[in-house]
């Protein structure tokens, strides 16, 4: 197993959009992570990850670039942008950059260029087919974003694919003139200093053109999508001609692939990507979750995945934990208590993601425990995804809105992306004017401001998980092995590095349980997200850290 800082990395995701605005147009930017470098620095991440910053028309919130190589006029300029790498790398932050290649924005210049001509010298950037005989799209597939994956083009009478939304044409991966474009875009800011690249949805890169129909009834099967043909062989490409000149991290958004699947991807021989994350934990928000509603998976299931994937990689390759994101619900409403027991849940959470093998990813608000937020209409939303499958399931279905509502109370994506609260002002101190997307209405009791001054808080307890996880190789490298598979409710396990051993014990869920582990006698106490402890029994979202 080689050591190295990208596998050491705790990396912290921001959302650019809605982390800090600086300059009053209730818009995140690039001047307002500047302002907060410290605050990172103080929590003791070293690796961030930034979603896209490029130029972008926001149909999608920036995963719809218009210029790869340019700052979006929102986040401020290209000497912002310099300004932050240095700042970050003053505080020995490293910064990897969202890589979005599986699709371009329709204005980008590329496709404004594909649009004009059949024989266009961009055309085949793009996949563009032949309507069928009676003038139907190609095939029955239907986008992430509800609708077909076909936009008819009028002036040339041919389709164009998009897996997205129709404004998030994808790029056509079989044209090498198209593959050097994305070669020099990924060179640009590498040799800017960036230090790596999360890559957008990447399995989906290489097609299956004969373009088959869905098998009978098969919506948004991502093995239709992933995983095509030439995938490997694109990333050994982009691997030899670009990676391997830079000590740069990769990690691939690995919509799609199974853990079976995960070392073609991050073998350590097979001069691909690095890391990976999946989605077996949770799930997508296909448009049918939106009308039937959509249930957690039961702890039993969730540590299953989780051993299935360590166990698959092992030292193989490295794995990635996470339980939240940009796309998905706030971590503690989905799988902890976000009101009697926000703060154990929360806490709770926070150990099983800093103390496994693989890198962690911390997702902006939730060191401090943010939650879902109350959205009660459907104008009160930003999110495309939400938006189309309003239109294809009220408006076109008749699906009932306060259905449609309450399950995506549940899951849409904006629960993730309203803005930070940094003090318990007016919109939390995230802005001076107003926030592009509702600020939380909990942020006078959720708050960065607060948590930095409550040593019990949240923020606290993430920052004192990183000191330990960076203090200790074990927590990093070590082995792991699941001491109580079977059990229902407690999650224990070992983590293993020649002598030295932890041993993370935590109740899942809010019922008190017995505890039986003789692994834990005669072992230290380090960390509790409780002040007291009762023998042979775990309190509600109870987490321990045990060492020698
Ligand atoms: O799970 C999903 C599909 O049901 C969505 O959350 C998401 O589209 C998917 O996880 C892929 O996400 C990435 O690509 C999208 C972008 O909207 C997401 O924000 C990005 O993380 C298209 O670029
Ligand atoms: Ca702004």
């Amino acid at each position: 197993m080689t050591k190295t800082w990208w596998k050491e990395a705790i990396v912290y995701q921001i959302y650019p959009r809605s982390f800090k605005d600086s300059n009053g147009d209730g818009i995140g930017d690039l001047r307002g992570i500047i302002e907060k470098a410290d605050y990172l620095a103080e929590l003791g991440v070293n690796v961030v990850w930034m979603s896209p910053h490029f130029k972008s028309p926001n149909v999608d919130n920036g995963y719809d670039v218009s210029d790869y190589c340019d700052v979006m006029d929102e986040f401020g300029t290209m000497a912002d942008f310099d300004e932050l790498l240095a700042v970050l790398h003053q505080r020995g932050i490293k910064l990897i950059i969202d890589l979005v290649v599986n699709h371009s924005s329709d204005q980008h210049k590329w496709f404004q260029e594909a649009k004009k001509s059949k024989d266009n010298p961009y055309r085949d950037y793009y996949i563009w087919q032949k309507p069928k005989e009676n003038g139907d799209p190609p095939n029955d597939w239907e986008s992430y974003f509800s609708g077909s994956v076909w936009e008819l083009d009028e002036a040339s009478g041919e389709y164009y694919l998009h897996l997205f939304c129709k404004e998030q044409p994808d790029l056509n991966w079989e044209n090498p003139q198209l593959r050097e474009e994305v070669y020099n875009l990924m060179r640009f800011w590498l040799d800017k200093g960036v230090d790596g690249f999360r890559m957008d949805v990447i399995p989906l890169i290489s097609k299956d053109w004969t373009f088959p129909n869905y098998p009978e009834g098969r919506f948004a099967d991502l093995t239709l999508y992933a995983n095509g043909a030439r995938v490997h062989e694109f990333l050994q490409e982009m691997n030899e001609k670009v990676l391997r000149q830079y000590d740069c991290m990769t990690v691939g958004e690995c919509f799609g692939v199974f853990a079976h699947q995960a070392l073609d991807y991050i073998g350590e021989d097979r001069n691909e990507l690095q890391t990976i994350y999946h989605f077996d934990h949770v799930g997508g928000r296909e448009e049918h979750n939106f009308e039937h509603g959509w249930t957690e998976i039961p702890m039993l299931k969730l540590k299953g995945i989780f051993e299935r994937w360590d166990f698959t990689i092992g030292d193989k390759g490295w794995n990635t934990i996470y339980f939240g994101n940009h796309d998905n619900q706030r971590v503690v409403s989905r799988f902890g208590n976000d009101t009697t027991f926000r703060v154990e849940s929360a806490k709770m959470l926070a150990t099983l993601l800093l103390t496994q093998r693989g890198t962690p990813y911390i997702y902006q608000g939730d060191e401090i425990g943010m939650t879902n937020c109350d959205f009660k209409d459907i104008s009160e939303y930003n999110d495309v995804q939400v938006l189309n499958a309003y239109k294809v399931l009220v408006e076109g279905k008749g699906v009932s809105a306060q259905q449609f509502l309450d399950n995506a109370n549940q899951i849409a994506r904006d629960h993730a992306r309203n803005p930070i609260p940094w003090t318990n002002e007016a919109n939390g101190g995230f802005t001076s004017g107003t926030p592009w997307l509702k600020v939380n209405p909990k942020y006078p009791e959720i708050n960065v401001a607060d948590a930095v001054a409550d040593q019990d808080s949240v923020f606290h307890y993430y920052h004192e998980l990183i000191a330990l996880r960076k203090a200790n190789e074990a927590l990093t490298y070590g082995a792991y092995c699941d001491l109580l598979p079977n059990h229902a409710a407690i999650w224990a396990y070992s983590r293993t590095l020649e002598d030295k051993q932890f041993i993370i014990v935590v109740n899942f869920y809010g019922n008190e349980e017995a505890l039986h582990l003789p692994e834990i006698e005669g072992k230290t106490l380090l960390v509790s997200n409780y002040a007291t402890h009762k023998d042979g029994s775990l309190q509600p979202y109870e987490a321990r850290i045990y060492g020698m």
